[in-house]
C-alpha cells in the first residue's frame, strides 16, 4: 500500500523495492491488505532470511561443532559465519564475544544470573530505569533476592525520558551500586536513551553496565565498543531474523570471569563426577544444541540489513513517526504516551472513552496489526496512570499510506466506541 507521498519520500529509499522482499505483505487480513505495525513485538522477515533457514534444513542439516562429517562441518561453518557477521555489525572486538541465545529474555537471564553470582553480595544495589521491559526487571529481582541485593530505579519524566535532573548522578550511583542495566530504546515509548553518557559515568565508578538492545538493533547503528558497555543483549526476531534467536555480546575479559549460566553438552572442557572444567568462549555460555537454522537465518538478516543504508532506513521510519504523530494528535481526546525528543518509530497512545483492546480489535478487522496492552512494562503503565496503550511500531517496509489507513481506522473506531 503506497501513495504519491511515499514516492516523494523515497528519494534514494525505495520502499516498494523493500516491500517486494517481504512475502507476508501480500497477505490479506479479513479481506483487507495487511498493514503490519507490530514490528516492536516481532518484525516481518525478508525472503532471503526465510530461504537461508530452509536451505539449512534442505541441504546441510546436521549438529554443529560435534561431527567430522561433511554436513556437520558445513553447518558449523554457516553458524560461525553468522557469528562473524554479527560481530562486525555491532563492532565487537572478537567473534567469541558474541553468544547465541534464544532472545533478549534469555540473554538478560544469563546476564543477571551469572553477574549476580559473580558480583552481588548482601546490601549491594542493581540500578535499572522505570521504563524497562519485564525482561530487564524480573531477572534482576531474582538475582537480588538470591544474593540479598536491592533493586533501584531511575524515575521517568512526563515525556518518557530518564529523569536525570531529579535523580542526579551522585544519587544514582551509590557506594553499593554494582550493576547498571538499562534499555537502549523503550519498547513502549520509543525513547532513545542516552546510554553512552550514563555508561561512561558508571564505568568511572567501576559499575558493570548491561544494555537491553531489543528495540535498538534494527533501527540504530549499534557499536558496542563506542557505547563502552560490558554486555549488550538483543533478539534476532525483532531485526528481520527468525524467532528463537538472540545474542548476548560481552566484553571478553568480563565473560572470562563470569560463571556459566546453564550446564550441558558443548559448554564443557572435561567432565568427571568430581569436577567439570568449562569450554572456551563463547561455548561456555552455549549449552546444548543451538537453534542452528535460526542462527543461520539471523546472519542472513544482518547481511540483508547491511545491503541498505541504516541511516536511510531510520530516516524513513522517523518520517512515518512524524506523520503518524501529527495525524493522530488531530483526534479529539487522544494522548501520546512517550514524547521524548529522540525516538524510534514507536507510537503509543490512549484515547478518552476508548479501551485499547477494543480499538486494537476494530483495527484488526481492517487488516491493521497494532499491539494493545501493557507491552510487558507494567511499572511504566503505572507511572503514566494507564492500564495499557495502543502501540504502532514501524519498520523499514511501512508506508505513509499505511499510516493514513491506521489513522482513518482509529477515527472510525473512535466513532463506533464512544
Ligand atoms: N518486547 C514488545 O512487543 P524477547 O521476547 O526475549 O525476544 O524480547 C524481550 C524484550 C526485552 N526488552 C525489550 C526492550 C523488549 O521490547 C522485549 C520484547 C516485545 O514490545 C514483546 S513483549
Amino acid at each position: 500500500m503506497s501513495t504519491k507521498a511515499d514516492t516523494v519520500a523515497k528519494k534514494g529509499y525505495d520502499v516498494e523495492e523493500i516491500r517486494a522482499q517481504f512475502p507476508i505483505l501480500k497477505e490479506l487480513v479479513h479481506g483487507k491488505p495487511l498493514v503490519y505495525f507490530d514490528n516492536a513485538a516481532t518484525s516481518q522477515k525478508p525472503r532471503r532470511v526465510i530461504k537461508a533457514e530452509s536451505a539449512y534444513y534442505a541441504t546441510i542439516n546436521a549438529n554443529v561443532h560435534r561431527g567430522v562429517h561433511t554436513l556437520s562441518t558445513k553447518a558449523t561453518e554457516a553458524q560461525e559465519a553468522a557469528r562473524e557477521t554479527i560481530r562486525k555489525h555491532i563492532n565487537a572486538k572478537h567473534a567469541h564475544e558474541v553468544i547465541f541465545t534464544s532472545g533478549t529474555t534469555a540473554s538478560m537471564n544469563l546476564a543477571a544470573s551469572s553477574l549476580g553470582q559473580l558480583l552481588l553480595k548482601k546490601g549491594d544495589e542493581v540500578l535499572i530505569s522505570g521504563m524497562e521491559h519485564h525482561a530487564n526487571i524480573v531477572p534482576w529481582q531474582l538475582a537480588c533476592e538470591r544474593h540479598g541485593a536491592k533493586l533501584k530505579v531511575i524515575p521517568i519524566t512526563d515525556s518518557g525520558e530518564w529523569d536525570l535532573a531529579r535523580f542526579r548522578v551522585s544519587d544514582i550511583f551509590g557506594e553499593k551500586t554494582r550493576i547498571l542495566a538499562i534499555s537502549h530504546v523503550s519498547n513502549t515509548l520509543g525513547t532513545i536513551n542516552p546510554v553512552k553518557e550514563l555508561i561512561a559515568k558508571a564505568k568511572k565508578r567501576g559499575i558493570i553496565t548491561v544494555v537491553d538492545g531489543a528495540q535498538a538493533i534494527a533501527h540504530l547503528d549499534v557499536d558496542v565498543q563506542d557505547l563502552g558497555c560490558d554486555l549488550y543483549a538483543f533478539s534476532g526476531h525483532k531485526a528481520y531474523g527468525p524467532t528463537g534467536t538472540g545474542v548476548l555480546y560481552g566484553r571478553e575479559e568480563l565473560l572470562e570471569r563470569m560463571p556459566p549460566w546453564q550446564g550441558g553438552g558443548e559448554m564443557i572442557d572435561v567432565v568427571t563426577f568430581e569436577k567439570t572444567t568449562y569450554a572456551k568462549l563463547p561455548f561456555k555460555f552455549e549449552a546444548g544444541t543451538p537453534h542452528i537454522a535460526g542462527i543461520i537465518g539471523l546472519g542472513e538478516a544482518f547481511r540483508w540489513m547491511e545491503d541498505y543504508d541504516k541511516a536511510a532506513m531510520a530516516a524513513h521510519e522517523h518520517m512515518l513517526l512524524e506523520h503518524a504523530t501529527k495525524e493522530l494528535l488531530s483526534i479529539d481526546g487522544l494522548r501520546i504516551i512517550g514524547t521524548a525528543k529522540e525516538k524510534v518509530g514507536v507510537i503509543s497512545f490512549v484515547i478518552d472513552g476508548v479501551h485499547h483492546y477494543d480499538l486494537g480489535t476494530l483495527l484488526d478487522q481492517q487488516g491493521i496489526a497494532v499491539r494493545t496492552g501493557h507491552h510487558c512494562t507494567q511499572p511504566l503503565m503505572e507511572r503514566f496512570g494507564v492500564s495499557g496503550t495502543t502501540r504502532a511500531s514501524f519498520a523499514c517496509f511501512n508506508t505513509i499510506a499505511e499510516v493514513d489507513a491506521m489513522v482513518a481506522g482509529v477515527k472510525k473506531g473512535v466513532k463506533m466506541l464512544r
